[in-house]
Protein backbone atom coordinates (compact mmCIF):
# COMPACT_ATOMS: atom_id res chain seq x y z
CA UNK A 1 0.00 0.00 0.00
CA UNK A 2 0.98 3.67 -0.99
CA UNK A 3 1.47 5.92 2.22
CA UNK A 4 1.32 9.86 1.30
CA UNK A 5 3.07 12.06 3.40
CA UNK A 6 4.85 15.64 3.81
CA UNK A 7 6.76 17.47 6.84
CA UNK A 8 5.10 20.36 6.25
CA UNK A 9 2.77 19.50 9.17
CA UNK A 10 6.07 20.77 11.22
CA UNK A 11 4.70 24.34 10.46
CA UNK A 12 1.67 23.53 13.35
CA UNK A 13 2.60 23.35 16.14
CA UNK A 14 1.10 25.55 18.83
CA UNK A 15 2.47 26.28 22.33
CA UNK A 16 -0.35 25.20 24.17
CA UNK A 17 -4.11 23.65 24.00
CA UNK A 18 -6.91 24.68 26.07
CA UNK A 19 -7.60 21.19 28.10
CA UNK A 20 -8.98 20.64 31.23
CA UNK A 21 -9.43 24.72 32.10
CA UNK A 22 -5.55 24.89 31.25
CA UNK A 23 -3.01 25.37 28.45
CA UNK A 24 -1.34 22.03 28.11
CA UNK A 25 1.47 20.74 25.79
CA UNK A 26 -0.99 19.94 22.80
CA UNK A 27 -1.85 15.95 22.28
CA UNK A 28 -1.96 16.53 18.84
CA UNK A 29 1.89 17.16 18.64
CA UNK A 30 4.34 16.48 15.68
CA UNK A 31 5.95 13.10 17.13
CA UNK A 32 2.53 11.67 16.10
CA UNK A 33 3.77 11.52 12.59
CA UNK A 34 7.01 10.27 12.86
CA UNK A 35 5.94 7.38 15.26
CA UNK A 36 3.53 6.58 12.39
CA UNK A 37 6.60 6.73 9.43
CA UNK A 38 8.77 4.62 11.33
CA UNK A 39 6.00 1.97 12.25
CA UNK A 40 5.47 2.44 8.24
CA UNK A 41 9.35 0.88 8.00
CA UNK A 42 9.48 -1.43 10.90
CA UNK A 43 6.39 -3.30 9.19
CA UNK A 44 7.92 -3.45 5.60
CA UNK A 45 5.68 -0.94 4.29
CA UNK A 46 7.39 1.56 1.33
CA UNK A 47 8.09 4.90 2.56
CA UNK A 48 5.61 7.56 2.29
CA UNK A 49 5.77 10.04 -0.85
CA UNK A 50 5.41 13.61 -1.46
CA UNK A 51 1.87 14.90 -1.60
CA UNK A 52 0.85 16.41 -5.37
CA UNK A 53 -1.02 20.08 -4.10
CA UNK A 54 -5.16 19.83 -3.60
CA UNK A 55 -6.52 22.33 -6.04
CA UNK A 56 -8.05 25.12 -4.62
CA UNK A 57 -11.10 24.06 -6.54
CA UNK A 58 -11.25 20.89 -4.61
CA UNK A 59 -11.13 22.58 -1.43
CA UNK A 60 -13.98 24.29 -2.45
CA UNK A 61 -16.05 21.91 -3.07
CA UNK A 62 -16.10 20.81 0.32
CA UNK A 63 -15.71 24.24 2.37
CA UNK A 64 -17.34 27.69 1.77
CA UNK A 65 -15.54 30.44 0.07
CA UNK A 66 -15.68 32.30 3.32
CA UNK A 67 -14.55 30.07 5.68
CA UNK A 68 -11.75 29.34 3.20
CA UNK A 69 -11.05 33.18 2.87
CA UNK A 70 -10.77 33.36 6.93
CA UNK A 71 -8.67 30.19 7.01
CA UNK A 72 -5.90 31.02 5.01
CA UNK A 73 -5.67 34.59 5.95
CA UNK A 74 -6.53 34.45 9.47
CA UNK A 75 -2.83 34.57 11.11
CA UNK A 76 -2.31 37.70 8.67
CA UNK A 77 -5.28 39.57 10.39
CA UNK A 78 -4.67 38.42 13.63
CA UNK A 79 -0.88 40.01 13.70
CA UNK A 80 -1.99 42.72 12.10
CA UNK A 81 -4.90 43.35 15.16
CA UNK A 82 -1.24 43.35 17.49
CA UNK A 83 -1.78 39.87 18.82
CA UNK A 84 1.28 37.85 18.78
CA UNK A 85 0.36 34.60 20.74
CA UNK A 86 -0.96 31.60 18.86
CA UNK A 87 -5.22 32.79 17.71
CA UNK A 88 -7.15 31.86 19.90
CA UNK A 89 -11.54 32.74 19.70
CA UNK A 90 -12.67 34.94 22.64
CA UNK A 91 -16.30 34.89 21.86
CA UNK A 92 -18.60 32.51 20.37
CA UNK A 93 -22.33 33.27 18.99
CA UNK A 94 -24.21 30.91 20.92
CA UNK A 95 -27.90 30.61 21.47
CA UNK A 96 -30.04 34.06 20.48
CA UNK A 97 -26.92 35.60 19.45
CA UNK A 98 -26.57 36.68 15.41
CA UNK A 99 -25.02 34.18 13.13
CA UNK A 100 -23.44 37.02 11.42
CA UNK A 101 -19.61 37.08 10.20
CA UNK A 102 -17.96 40.13 12.08
CA UNK A 103 -15.36 42.19 10.62
CA UNK A 104 -12.68 41.70 13.38
CA UNK A 105 -10.51 38.78 13.46
CA UNK A 106 -11.36 37.93 17.13
CA UNK A 107 -14.96 37.87 16.34
CA UNK A 108 -14.40 36.03 12.89
CA UNK A 109 -12.04 33.19 15.32
CA UNK A 110 -15.29 32.63 17.17
CA UNK A 111 -17.84 32.74 13.84
CA UNK A 112 -15.76 29.67 12.83
CA UNK A 113 -14.93 27.88 15.93
CA UNK A 114 -16.66 24.29 16.37
CA UNK A 115 -14.59 23.91 19.86
CA UNK A 116 -11.77 26.36 21.19
CA UNK A 117 -8.60 24.32 22.26
CA UNK A 118 -7.34 24.82 18.52
CA UNK A 119 -4.74 27.59 18.19
CA UNK A 120 -3.65 29.01 15.00
CA UNK A 121 -0.57 29.86 14.26
CA UNK A 122 1.68 31.33 11.26
CA UNK A 123 2.19 27.78 9.52
CA UNK A 124 -1.33 26.33 10.22
CA UNK A 125 -2.53 27.02 6.68
CA UNK A 126 0.37 25.83 5.10
CA UNK A 127 0.34 22.59 7.57
CA UNK A 128 -3.68 21.89 6.74
CA UNK A 129 -3.00 22.38 2.54
CA UNK A 130 -0.06 19.63 2.88
CA UNK A 131 -2.39 17.67 5.00
CA UNK A 132 -5.27 17.82 2.50
CA UNK A 133 -2.91 17.43 -0.09
CA UNK A 134 -2.22 13.80 0.84
CA UNK A 135 -5.78 12.32 0.89
CA UNK A 136 -5.84 14.22 -2.43
CA UNK A 137 -2.98 12.47 -3.59
CA UNK A 138 -4.53 9.38 -1.73
CA UNK A 139 -7.44 9.50 -4.01
CA UNK A 140 -6.23 10.19 -7.10
CA UNK A 141 -3.93 7.08 -6.40
CA UNK A 142 -7.20 5.15 -6.36
CA UNK A 143 -8.45 7.22 -9.72
CA UNK A 144 -5.22 5.58 -10.95
CA UNK A 145 -6.33 2.00 -10.17
CA UNK A 146 -4.67 1.02 -7.50
CA UNK A 147 -6.64 -0.74 -4.80
CA UNK A 148 -5.74 1.12 -1.33
CA UNK A 149 -3.55 4.19 -0.22
CA UNK A 150 -3.13 5.69 3.18
CA UNK A 151 -3.30 9.26 3.36
CA UNK A 152 -0.59 10.35 6.70
CA UNK A 153 -2.24 13.55 6.88
CA UNK A 154 -1.50 16.00 9.76
CA UNK A 155 -3.24 18.38 11.19
CA UNK A 156 -6.16 16.11 10.96
CA UNK A 157 -9.74 16.98 9.56
CA UNK A 158 -12.72 15.45 10.39
CA UNK A 159 -14.30 17.80 12.81
CA UNK A 160 -13.57 20.24 10.21
CA UNK A 161 -16.77 21.25 8.61
CA UNK A 162 -18.37 23.26 5.60
CA UNK A 163 -17.23 26.42 7.53
CA UNK A 164 -16.11 25.80 10.69
CA UNK A 165 -12.56 24.25 12.41
CA UNK A 166 -11.84 22.90 15.60
CA UNK A 167 -10.78 19.43 17.77
CA UNK A 168 -7.46 20.41 16.04
CA UNK A 169 -8.71 20.16 12.30
CA UNK A 170 -8.99 22.56 9.84
CA UNK A 171 -9.61 21.08 6.28
CA UNK A 172 -11.82 17.82 6.51
CA UNK A 173 -9.15 15.73 4.48
CA UNK A 174 -11.56 12.60 4.30
CA UNK A 175 -14.64 14.59 2.52
CA UNK A 176 -11.56 15.58 0.01
CA UNK A 177 -10.79 12.44 -0.83
CA UNK A 178 -14.35 11.51 -0.86
CA UNK A 179 -15.04 14.73 -3.02
CA UNK A 180 -12.28 13.86 -5.48
CA UNK A 181 -12.90 10.07 -5.89
CA UNK A 182 -16.45 11.35 -6.70
CA UNK A 183 -15.41 14.13 -9.15
CA UNK A 184 -13.11 11.56 -10.96
CA UNK A 185 -16.10 9.45 -11.85
CA UNK A 186 -17.36 7.45 -8.12
CA UNK A 187 -21.11 7.40 -8.24
CA UNK A 188 -21.36 6.62 -4.31
CA UNK A 189 -18.11 6.73 -1.87
CA UNK A 190 -18.94 5.69 1.78
CA UNK A 191 -16.51 7.43 4.82
CA UNK A 192 -16.72 5.30 7.73
CA UNK A 193 -15.25 6.95 10.86
CA UNK A 194 -13.60 5.17 13.76
CA UNK A 195 -11.85 7.68 15.31
CA UNK A 196 -13.07 7.93 18.85
CA UNK A 197 -14.38 11.23 18.52
CA UNK A 198 -17.59 12.00 16.13
CA UNK A 199 -16.35 12.87 12.82
CA UNK A 200 -19.42 15.94 13.19
CA UNK A 201 -17.28 17.83 10.24
CA UNK A 202 -17.62 15.40 7.77
CA UNK A 203 -21.53 14.41 8.58
CA UNK A 204 -21.98 18.23 7.89
CA UNK A 205 -20.16 18.20 4.91
CA UNK A 206 -22.30 15.24 3.31
CA UNK A 207 -25.91 15.66 5.57
CA UNK A 208 -28.30 16.80 2.65
CA UNK A 209 -26.32 14.57 0.27
CA UNK A 210 -27.19 10.60 -1.10
CA UNK A 211 -23.79 10.30 -2.65
CA UNK A 212 -21.81 10.13 0.08
CA UNK A 213 -22.78 7.70 2.90
CA UNK A 214 -21.25 8.22 6.24
CA UNK A 215 -21.26 5.60 8.97
CA UNK A 216 -19.41 6.95 12.34
CA UNK A 217 -18.50 4.64 15.87
CA UNK A 218 -17.75 6.94 18.35
CA UNK A 219 -17.46 7.98 22.42
CA UNK A 220 -21.36 8.95 23.09
CA UNK A 221 -21.73 12.47 22.44
CA UNK A 222 -23.19 13.18 26.01
CA UNK A 223 -20.10 11.99 27.49
CA UNK A 224 -17.52 12.88 25.00
CA UNK A 225 -16.33 15.47 22.61
CA UNK A 226 -17.65 17.35 20.40
CA UNK A 227 -20.81 16.52 22.47
CA UNK A 228 -23.18 19.04 20.47
CA UNK A 229 -23.28 15.92 17.25
CA UNK A 230 -22.82 12.27 17.10
CA UNK A 231 -26.47 11.03 18.12
CA UNK A 232 -27.72 8.01 16.56
CA UNK A 233 -30.82 10.48 15.34
CA UNK A 234 -29.02 12.03 12.80
CA UNK A 235 -29.69 10.10 9.62
CA UNK A 236 -29.39 12.72 7.09
CA UNK A 237 -31.66 15.51 5.84
CA UNK A 238 -33.25 16.35 2.25
CA UNK A 239 -31.51 13.76 -0.48
CA UNK A 240 -29.13 12.37 2.84
CA UNK A 241 -32.19 11.41 4.41
CA UNK A 242 -30.63 7.70 5.25
CA UNK A 243 -27.19 8.07 4.17
CA UNK A 244 -26.14 9.56 7.81
CA UNK A 245 -25.28 6.40 10.54
CA UNK A 246 -24.01 7.02 13.81
CA UNK A 247 -23.02 5.02 16.35
CA UNK A 248 -22.88 6.30 19.61
CA UNK A 249 -20.95 3.87 22.33
CA UNK A 250 -20.56 3.91 26.19
CA UNK A 251 -17.52 4.77 28.40
CA UNK A 252 -15.35 1.69 28.46
CA UNK A 253 -16.49 0.22 25.06
CA UNK A 254 -14.66 -3.15 24.78
CA UNK A 255 -13.68 -4.60 20.92
CA UNK A 256 -16.56 -6.68 21.33
CA UNK A 257 -19.16 -4.03 21.66
CA UNK A 258 -17.49 -1.90 19.10
CA UNK A 259 -17.03 -4.45 16.67
CA UNK A 260 -20.65 -5.43 16.55
CA UNK A 261 -21.18 -1.91 16.09
CA UNK A 262 -18.49 -1.86 13.19
CA UNK A 263 -20.10 -5.13 11.77
CA UNK A 264 -23.69 -3.16 11.36
CA UNK A 265 -21.78 -0.38 10.11
CA UNK A 266 -20.19 -2.60 7.36
CA UNK A 267 -23.78 -4.27 6.05
CA UNK A 268 -25.42 -1.24 6.09
CA UNK A 269 -22.18 0.17 3.28
CA UNK A 270 -22.62 -2.90 1.54
CA UNK A 271 -26.20 -2.56 1.29
CA UNK A 272 -24.96 1.04 0.13
CA UNK A 273 -22.73 -0.43 -2.70
CA UNK A 274 -20.16 2.57 -2.71
CA UNK A 275 -17.75 2.20 -5.42
CA UNK A 276 -15.20 3.26 -2.96
CA UNK A 277 -14.24 3.77 1.05
CA UNK A 278 -12.75 6.19 2.63
CA UNK A 279 -11.70 5.35 6.31
CA UNK A 280 -11.41 8.05 8.47
CA UNK A 281 -8.45 6.46 10.91
CA UNK A 282 -8.30 7.71 14.24
CA UNK A 283 -6.47 5.38 16.99
CA UNK A 284 -7.75 7.00 19.85
CA UNK A 285 -9.98 4.09 20.08
CA UNK A 286 -6.93 2.57 21.97
CA UNK A 287 -7.40 1.49 25.69
CA UNK A 288 -4.17 4.30 26.77
CA UNK A 289 -5.22 6.91 24.69
CA UNK A 290 -4.63 9.99 27.08
CA UNK A 291 -8.33 11.89 26.08
CA UNK A 292 -10.54 9.01 24.98
CA UNK A 293 -12.56 5.71 26.78
CA UNK A 294 -12.82 3.09 24.57
CA UNK A 295 -10.42 -0.48 25.31
CA UNK A 296 -9.45 -1.55 22.37
CA UNK A 297 -5.84 -3.64 22.64
CA UNK A 298 -2.81 -3.44 19.86
CA UNK A 299 -4.35 -6.55 17.98
CA UNK A 300 -7.74 -5.27 17.98
CA UNK A 301 -6.23 -2.85 15.20
CA UNK A 302 -5.26 -5.86 13.35
CA UNK A 303 -8.28 -7.91 13.86
CA UNK A 304 -10.33 -4.95 12.45
CA UNK A 305 -8.29 -3.78 9.37
CA UNK A 306 -9.02 -7.80 8.31
CA UNK A 307 -12.42 -6.59 8.45
CA UNK A 308 -12.51 -4.01 6.49
CA UNK A 309 -10.94 -5.97 3.98
CA UNK A 310 -13.70 -7.67 3.22
CA UNK A 311 -15.93 -4.99 1.74
CA UNK A 312 -13.78 -5.74 -0.71
CA UNK A 313 -12.98 -2.24 -2.08
CA UNK A 314 -10.64 0.90 -3.16
CA UNK A 315 -9.83 2.27 0.39
CA UNK A 316 -8.50 5.41 0.87
CA UNK A 317 -7.55 5.55 4.77
CA UNK A 318 -7.31 8.90 6.01
CA UNK A 319 -5.04 9.38 9.47
CA UNK A 320 -7.46 11.36 12.04
CA UNK A 321 -6.77 11.15 16.03
CA UNK A 322 -4.50 8.79 18.01
CA UNK A 323 -2.97 10.75 21.11
CA UNK A 324 -0.96 7.60 23.12
CA UNK A 325 1.88 8.41 20.85
CA UNK A 326 4.49 5.40 21.23
CA UNK A 327 1.61 3.26 20.12
CA UNK A 328 0.04 5.35 17.38
CA UNK A 329 2.32 4.27 14.87
CA UNK A 330 1.78 0.68 15.49
CA UNK A 331 -1.96 0.71 15.86
CA UNK A 332 -2.23 2.52 12.88
CA UNK A 333 0.15 0.14 10.79
CA UNK A 334 -1.72 -2.96 12.35
CA UNK A 335 -5.03 -1.90 10.65
CA UNK A 336 -3.28 -1.44 7.28
CA UNK A 337 -1.56 -4.71 7.96
CA UNK A 338 -4.68 -6.18 8.62
CA UNK A 339 -5.84 -4.69 5.70
CA UNK A 340 -3.41 -5.89 3.33
CA UNK A 341 -3.19 -9.03 5.25
CA UNK A 342 -6.98 -10.20 4.51
O1 LIG B 1 -10.88 13.06 16.57
N1 LIG B 1 -10.76 14.18 17.25
C1 LIG B 1 -9.83 14.36 18.16
O2 LIG B 1 -9.09 13.44 18.40
C2 LIG B 1 -9.73 15.70 18.80
C3 LIG B 1 -10.42 15.81 20.10
C4 LIG B 1 -10.26 17.20 20.67
C5 LIG B 1 -10.69 17.28 22.08
N2 LIG B 1 -10.51 18.57 22.63
ZN1 LIG C 1 -10.36 11.62 17.84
Amino acid sequence: MKSFATTTHELHFPAGELSGGEFVRPFECPERWQHVVDALAAQGFEAPVEPTPVPDSLLARVHSASYLDFLSHAWEWWTAAGFTAPALPSVIPARRMQQREPAHIDGKLGYYAMAIETAITSGSWHAAVGSASCAYSAAAHLQAGHSSAFALCRPPGHHAGIDLYGGYCFLNNAAVAAQHLLDSGALRVAVLDVDFHHGNGTQDIFYKRDDVLFVSLHGDPADAFPHFLGYADEQGEGAGAGFNRNYPLPEGCSFEKWSAALNDGLQHITRYAPDALVVSLGVDTFEHDPISFFKLATDDFSRYGDSLAKLNLPTVFVMEGGYAVAEIGTNTVNVLQGFQGS
